[in-house]
């Protein structure tokens, strides 16, 4: 499908421009920008070595932006957003808080997204590539506008033929997708599959087995003869079916480092994900604390992986839920080079239907994180859907991710969101201010509906949308919360599974105490009766129906607040977006209603405010 360029938060740009490297599409970019602002004059000049930093000037009447490599490029951008927004585009030097600044697609090669909530993917269809060049600039500019400078382009669960992708059946078709994204500044990683030495005819995959080690050194040797600017792998080993180093007895600093050194000397990274659990485990043995997982596969292998592996690690110790504590691994591992992982796919965080603007959240983590990794990443929320993510409104996670790339601790979600609705909706929209109240209070929102303070997993299995209380009790996933007629949560304390203990002391003393532990999370971290008495006095139940209440009547805000909009939208986009807050309104009544119902079933106790709950 055509899409219409002007659908991102850049519609003053048209179609993207098509140049031989980053400082010629920072000219091409400049002069295309300019056409579209009226009596502004500007000029970019290369700082070379200067790589991803920038600075803007203004001289007599002309702006002046001067920057490294691919600097030049973020600066043009930085001047003409700024200028589109109505701020001040003069900058002082301004350099990115995170060299890599990734997205991962979890894109197949049949077309279909794993986790994609805003249509097919739009590198692949029918197990091949198949995509639109000219979309494929239009992401380009994106992402480099925002200062995004790698993406990983398929699934971490590496399906075939998408295995193939590091062979010469699929590498010159990796190459185009490279040749385009190049200009932008965007570098790709592909997302290899452990077990292919064996596929291609090996006996094993074990990295200690000199034939793999010399199976990958020839398999990269052709790689970076055909892209040799990929950034490197990406691996999702012995996670949820996927194979690797565990299947021979080898730890995960053997497997890495055995793909880190084919990868070192094109200077490729290896990027190692830590989501390793016990995914079948049994509800009846309470020995086995899920979040407990990734610290225990990785912490103690602190020091042994080579230089150019980087560890990726999700923000929480679960999986993406609405609300988790920051994963302890990110306060172990010191000699250890890491990447953050966030999830823009609103898997657990309603599916790009619900609004959810992620910035508060990711503000929060950076905020916990005492020492911040040194990389950053994020699974993307893109397909095929002209709008590009679905909800139109979900473009702002996408913008926002970009910034906080670039910002770092400093990024302000607020302020974010502020720009990318000028930007999106026009400098004059006389609807800014309710839209952004609307995206800033849209998380709390989701999460008051959603399971109760820091509980997780009370979502429909597989799907992960909508409210199923038990769904995931008796499976083997390990993501119980055990809750009976008198009490509901997980002891994580050192009387109980010792979670919490894999946190620095203080943090770990912190969590422990129901006095000291946010309130947010106390049933991540302990086991409750349903008389708790809350900080505010209300019993923990009640405190459970009223967030519930609360997040409906939120959602049904929403709505309203959207239609109240309609007279200064586009007609297309307020009748697509009011499509998904009617469907939010009936998830977040389905969610109010089930989990009240449910956990009045098990105490009989009714709401004190009187309001209607099932029985
Ligand atoms: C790509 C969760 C998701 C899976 C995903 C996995 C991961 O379990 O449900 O779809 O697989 O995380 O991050 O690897």
């Amino acid at each position: 499908m055509k899409m219409d360029p002007r659908l991102c938060w850049l519609p003053f740009m048209g179609p993207a421009c098509e140049a031989s490297d980053p400082f010629a599409m920072a000219q091409a970019e400049l002069a295309l920008g300019l056409a579209s602002l009226e009596g502004v004059q500007a000029r970019v000049s290369l700082l070379p070595g200067r790589g991803d930093g920038y600075e803007i000037k203004k001289e007599q009447d002309t702006y002046l932006v001067q920057g490294g490599e691919k600097g030049a490029l973020y600066g043009v951008y930085h001047l003409l957003l700024s200028l589109h927004a109505g701020e001040c585009p003069l900058t002082k030097w301004n350099e990115p808080a995170f060299p890599l600044r990734m997205l991962n697609h979890w894109d197949n090669m049949t077309g279909k997204v794993e986790r994609g909530y805003a249509g097919d993917s739009f590198f692949y269809q029918d197990n091949r590539f198949d995509y639109d060049p000219a979309r494929i600039r239009q992401y380009g500019r994106m992402l480099a506008s925002v200062g995004i400078n790698a993406i990983s382009i398929n699934n971490v669960n590496v399906h075939a033929p998408a295995d193939r992708l590091v062979t010469d059946q699929l590498l010159p078709e990796v190459k185009k997708i490279a040749d385009i994204l190049r200009p932008f500044g965007v570098r790709l990683i592909i997302a290899v599959d452990y077990a292919l030495p064996v596929t291609m005819g090996l006996k094993t995959a074990d990295p200690l087995d000199p034939a793999v080690q010399a199976f990958w050194k020839k398999q990269c040797d052709e790689i970076y003869a055909c892209v040799p600017d990929l950034l490197g792998f990406l691996v999702k080993a012995d996670s949820e079916f996927r194979p690797g180093p565990y299947m021979y007895k080898r730890d995960h600093a053997q497997g890495a480092n055995m793909l880190a050194r084919a990868l070192k000397p094109h200077r490729g990274m290896l990027i190692w994900r830590c989501f390793v659990y016990n995914c079948r485990q049994d509800w009846r043995d309470h020995s086995i604390d899920r979040p407990k997982a990734a610290y225990e596969n990785y912490a103690w292998l602190d020091g042994q992986f080579d230089d150019n592996v980087i560890l990726q690690v999700k923000n929480g110790p679960y999986d993406f839920q609405v609300r988790e504590p920051v994963s302890p691994l990110f306060y172990a591992m010191e000699k250890t080079e890491k990447a953050i992982e966030f999830q823009l796919a609103q898997e657990y965080t309603g599916h790009q239907i619900d609004l959810y603007y992620m910035a508060p959240m990711w503000k929060e983590v950076m905020d916990d994180l005492r020492v911040m990794p040194k990389h950053i990443c994020a699974v993307t929320n893109l397909g095929r859907d002209e709008n590009w993510t679905g909800h139109h409104l979900a473009q702002a996670n996408l913008y926002a991710y970009g910034r906080l790339c670039w910002l770092g601790r400093e990024m302000d979600g607020k302020g974010e969101a502020r720009r990318w609705i000028a930007l999106t909706f026009g400098q004059h929209f006389p609807e800014a201010d309710r839209l952004l109240s609307m995206l800033m209070d849209s998380r709390e929102i989701y999460e008051k509906y959603n399971a109760p303070l820091g509980l997780c997993w009370m979502v429909t299995p597989h799907t992960h949308y909508g409210p199923d209380p038990e769904g995931y009790e008796f499976a083997l996933w390990g993501t119980f919360h055990r809750a009976n007629h008198q009490a509901v949560g997980i002891d994580r304390t050192e009387k109980g599974t010792g979670y919490a203990c894999q946190y620095p002391e203080d943090m770990a003393k912190m969590y422990q105490d129901t006095d000291t532990c946010p309130e947010k999370l106390l049933l991540f971290f302990h086991r409750l009766r349903y008389d708790f008495k809350m900080k505010d006095g209300r019993t923990l139940l009640q405190r459970i129906y009223d967030d519930h209440f609360e997040g409906a009547q939120g959602a049904e805000r929403l709505l309203s607040d959207w239609e109240k909009m309609q007279p200064h939208l586009p007609e297309a986009i307020y009748a697509h977006s009011l499509d998904r807050f009617r469907r939010q309104v009936k998830n977040a009544h389905d969610w109010r209603d089930i989990i009240n119902t449910y956990f009045y079933r098990f105490t009989g106790i009714a709401d004190e405010k009187g309001r209607k709950i099932y029985d």
